[in-house]
């Protein structure tokens, strides 16, 4: 009975607490007892969602069209808008398939003067060929990537938003990567080098915005969008940046979200934290989440398909991430 109890109370308290913010109705209710005293301001998933859908009206981000100009001309205006100093890396870089693409890395930063730093981080470009859609006709098509690119992007500008609000005391970068999602084609009959991918961030590591450049740590924000996904501890970020992962896997627990953030190995994935840690040599984890059962991919049945659009994603799970991440950089001194 008492542990009924104390499942049920916060989780009673949590829904009269969200009830009377009207300006957040994406709150979700915890799933275990709430031990964090909350110190950061409200992360609202409406809003995250918001921007999220803004991205995906453009059409697919893929390099080279102009749906990809004028998203990133958007995210420049955005940021800009919401109070930061805004970065932004141009140049050609060459594609697995020969192609010359017009790179562009974005870069809001808050606090550019401070030497204390954390950065966050996630790709903005979209994959160009839904090479693991259930139906073969697709596999040469762009994708929204609502959630593979356009989530965890969508939540860094609500917090560049919640930062023009409440300045947290350390300095942040969030830093839109592009290209991430340019690797190798499933379908391709050649050669396929795990360096097809990220290239965004493998130009931004070796060449980092300002000379220089160093962080506390890395948050790399990928595929946060999803309804029901589950965060478990990519491998990578274990292996580079165990006390970041400890704190933050920590965090989520004590503000009642282990259950979708558990404390077990997920898998070794090949993605943009890879050159953050091996070049740029700064401790970067990867949230990003698995599927243990799912037949299509342990990233879940939208990973790479045309389903990766707006209508999967789930204000709650932005909302979720956002409020953990919120309570991170609230508590750096
Ligand atoms: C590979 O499948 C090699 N990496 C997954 C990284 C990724 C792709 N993240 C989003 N799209
Ligand atoms: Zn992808």
């Amino acid at each position: 009975m008492k542990k009924h109890f104390l499942y049920i109370v916060p989780a009673l308290l949590f829904a009269l607490i969200s009830c009377g913010n009207s300006s957040n109705t994406a709150t979700v209710a915890p799933l275990d007892e709430v031990t964090a005293t909350i110190k950061a301001p409200d992360f609202n998933g409406d809003s995250a969602y918001a921007y999220v859908k803004a991205q995906c009206d453009f059409g697919p981000r893929v390099p080279n069209g102009t749906a990809h100009d004028k998203c990133g001309d958007w995210l420049v205006q955005k940021f800009t808008e919401l109070g930061a100093t805004v970065t932004e890396q141009k140049d050609n870089v060459k594609a697995w398939d020969g192609a010359s693409l017009k790179m562009r890395n974005i870069i809001a930063s808050y606090k550019p003067e401070s030497g204390k730093r954390v950065m966050i981080c996630a790709h903005w470009d979209s994959r160009p060929w839904a090479d693991n859609d259930p139906d073969p006709k697709n596999h040469h098509t762009p994708i929204d990537g609502a959630d593979d690119g356009a989530s965890g992007v969508g939540i860094m500008v609500e917090l560049a938003r919640q930062f023009q609000k409440q300045m947290p005391e350390i300095g942040v970068d969030l830093i839109c990567f592009d290209m991430e999602d340019y690797g190798t084609p499933d379908w391709y009959e050649g050669e396929h080098d795990d360096k097809s991918w990220c290239l965004g961030s493998q130009y931004w590591s070796h060449t980092p915005h300002t000379a220089g450049y160093n962080a506390r740590y890395g948050v790399l924000l990928d595929m946060v969008g999803n309804r029901n996904s589950s965060f478990y501890q990519e491998y990578f970020s274990t292996r580079y940046a165990k006390s970041i992962v400890k704190k933050i896997w920590n965090k989520a627990g004590d503000m009642g979200m282990g259950g979708r953030f558990p404390k077990k190995d997920g898998g070794a994935i090949t993605d943009d934290h890879i050159p953050v840690n091996e070049i740029a040599k700064i401790p970067c984890i990867d949230i990003i989440p698995m599927y243990p059962d799912c037949k299509e991919s342990s990233f879940g049945p939208t990973w790479h398909t045309l389903s990766d659009n707006i209508s999967n994603i789930d204000p709650a799970t932005l909302q979720m991430v956002g409020q953990v991440l919120m309570e991170v950089i609230y508590n750096e001194h």
